[in-house]
């Protein structure tokens, strides 16, 4: 049904329907209008309406449980097309549940809109106590990288274009639209609400550094004796993975993938350092970092975990990101897919050389690390109960018969030790906790990854992380999509082992479920897995049905380690653990 006809049958007698529209239609015009393919949201007053009219419309919308999930689903899928990913949710306790995946999205630089149904501004102003009454725009603001509000449905369209174009410009991030329920509601003549409404043009132009930058860079990194290429998700975010791939192997010299830059070359790639992750960083002189930040994931570029003496170049489309950790003695501003062909054309054949003695010092630490890592897993391959890594190489050997496969991966030791252990072939392909360590990404990114590319999602979860968004199970169902859920259940925030209170409580971090049970209440297949083999069966099984699945792996509540690799982040105090 066009949406002409819609308005038609929708607006009856009352009005002369074909020279009329509303706030609601001019909505999703504006959407349509900007290639808006789907909208991830939960309904309510005042958006159900226009839930209903962008799916009349031919836009997907994907009906959630709960907004943070909805908002995260938007946030991955603006990473993962690189436009903003729409989300859609109710006033005040909608709009509040959607600002942690707003909030996030801007911390991890995804473009993604929040749009917002609001209560009516003359009550909600002089606190009268609406229906949802609370003050969007202003609480919005903090935690997005820009926040509108629309007061008129001429302006619907100019609010829109200027969403689209905040989220996805320069750094891109979360942007918040305020559209109150007046506005959703005003009907104007349907030729002015046509002519209000644009495309925008070029939303995120191409910016290159000038010839001196990228001359300074070159001479850096041709003069180290021992070069790093630090990728990040920006990078993978760029779209730039031939550039990436040619300069990286052009020059030889070594790189660390940062969690979601794997796959951007493949993990096996020779030129990887991240089986000798700590030694790259405390030797190298020279880092080149491409849309990474040196923050606390980087150790905030600080010795003694770097080299006092490093130099930095930075490629980052942010320029304020620069200096602020380490002086940047070769900043390159710019989007990453210019900078590195601009780098590729300026770069002198044989100009930048690795030694051989650092390549050599890389690879015989590589195989030691590599060594220990085999026997750790061996370990794991047969030991009873079934530990983390018996789970993951299973869930790792089946995943390389689908390189095709999505993966999202949130918890603690279910995140650090599947990170390590799975290695990613595709770029954009591993999404995870990222810039905050966030737990509730989880079914959010995975329906998603599955909705934007129709391909399989592989959701490795803790059983913690998983609790967070578990309720999305019912929309993964609902929507049939091909996500299988893979919960490492050690029964507990971090491990399953802790004694309850004197009083007979769970510990603080005990937790107890038997996940698979849950997905068959929406008509998903549950599996239960204690044994590395039963893994590999069940996870098989599922990618190959590519229906909605979940996998309770019992993993020994021993296993794991309080907050995963990042326990030095607790504070010390005279706190005493029982
Ligand atoms: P990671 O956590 O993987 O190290 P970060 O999220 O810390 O990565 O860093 C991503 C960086 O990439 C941000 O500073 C952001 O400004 C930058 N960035 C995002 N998109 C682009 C782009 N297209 N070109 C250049 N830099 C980009
Ligand atoms: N709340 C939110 C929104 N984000 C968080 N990061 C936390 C709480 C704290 N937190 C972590 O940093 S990891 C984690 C929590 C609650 C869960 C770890 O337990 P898990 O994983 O079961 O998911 P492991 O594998 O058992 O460690």
């Amino acid at each position: 049904m066009t949406i002409a006809s819609l308005r038609e049958s929708e607006a009856g007698d009352a009005v002369n329907a074909t020279q009329l529209t509303d706030g609601i239609h001019l909505v999703v015009d504006a959407l349509k209008l900007n290639e808006v393919e789907a909208v991830y949201g939960v309904v309510g007053i005042p958006i159900t309406d226009l839930a209903r009219l962008a799916q009349a419309s031919g836009i997907r919308f994907v009906g959630f449980r709960h907004e943070s999930a909805a908002g995260h689903a938007a946030a991955a899928a603006g990473f993962l097309t690189g436009k903003p990913g729409i989300c859609l949710t109710v006033s005040a306790p909608g709009f509040l549940n959607g600002l942690v995946a707003l909030a996030n999205a801007t911390v991890n630089c995804f473009p993604m809109v929040q749009i917002s149904g609001s209560s009516e501004r003359h009550l909600v102003d002089l606190q009268r106590g609406d229906y949802e009454e609370m003050d969007q725009l202003a609480a919005a603001r903090q935690f997005a990288k820009a926040a509108y509000r629309v007061h008129r449905a001429e302006d619907i369209g100019r609010g829109i274009a200027r969403a689209i174009r905040t989220a996805v410009s320069g750094r891109p991030g979360g942007v918040y639209l305020d559209i109150p329920a007046a506005v959703l509601g005003e009907v104007i003549d349907a030729d002015l609400g046509a002519a209000s409404l644009w495309r925008v043009v070029d939303p995120a132009p191409r910016q290159v550094p000038d010839a001196a930058a990228l001359d300074r860079a070159i001479e850096l990194l041709a003069g180290a004796q021992r070069p790093l290429v630090v990728l990040g998700k920006g990078a993978a975010y760029a779209r730039a993975d031939d550039e990436i791939r040619q300069f990286v192997e052009l020059t030889g010299v070594p790189y660390l993938p940062m969690s979601m830059a794997k796959g951007l070359l493949p993990d096996d790639h020779p030129q990887s350092v991240a089986s000798t992750r700590s030694l790259a960083l405390r030797r190298a002189d020279v880092v080149m970092l491409v849309g990474a930040r040196l923050n606390w994931l980087l150790g905030h570029g600080d010795a003694p975990q770097w080299n006092s003496g490093a130099k930095f170049i930075q490629v980052d489309i942010a320029s304020t990101e620069l200096d602020s950790n380490q002086p940047i003695a070769a900043p390159l501003v710019g989007d990453v897919g210019s900078v590195m062909r601009a780098l590729l054309e300026r770069t002198k054949p044989g100009q930048i050389a690795v030694p051989a003695s650092w390549r050599d010092e890389l690879s015989a630490r590589s195989a030691d690390n590599v060594a220990k890592m085999a026997k750790r897993l061996k370990a794991a391959e047969t030991a009873h109960p079934m530990k983390f890594l018996g789970a993951l190489q299973a869930i790792r050997d089946v995943l390389r018969e689908n390189p095709r496969a999505y993966v999202v991966n949130e918890g603690a030791n279910a995140l650090d030790l599947a990170r390590n252990t799975i290695g990613m072939q595709v770029p954009r392909h591993r999404l995870d906790s990222g810039t905050w360590g966030v737990m509730g990404i989880g079914l959010g990114f995975a329906i998603a990854a599955a909705v934007e590319s129709g391909d399989p999602v592989v959701a490795i979860e803790g059983d913690s992380a998983f609790g967070f968004s578990g309720m999305e199970l019912e929309t993964i169902c609902r929507y049939g999509l091909p996500i299988v859920t893979v919960v490492l259940n050690n029964s507990g925030v971090y491990r399953g082992d802790a004694a309850a209170s004197a009083a007979g409580d769970p510990a603080p971090t005990a937790l107890r479920a038997q996940h698979d049970l849950m997905i068959t209440a929406f008509g998903g297949k549950g599996y239960r897995a204690t044994t590395p083999d039963e893994v590999t069966t069940a996870l098989r099984e599922a990618l190959a049905l590519g229906k909605p699945a979940l996998i309770d792996c019992i993993i020994d509540p021993a296993d794991g380690t309080e907050s995963g690799n990042i326990a030095h982040l607790n504070p010390k105090g005279i706190t005493v653990k029982s």
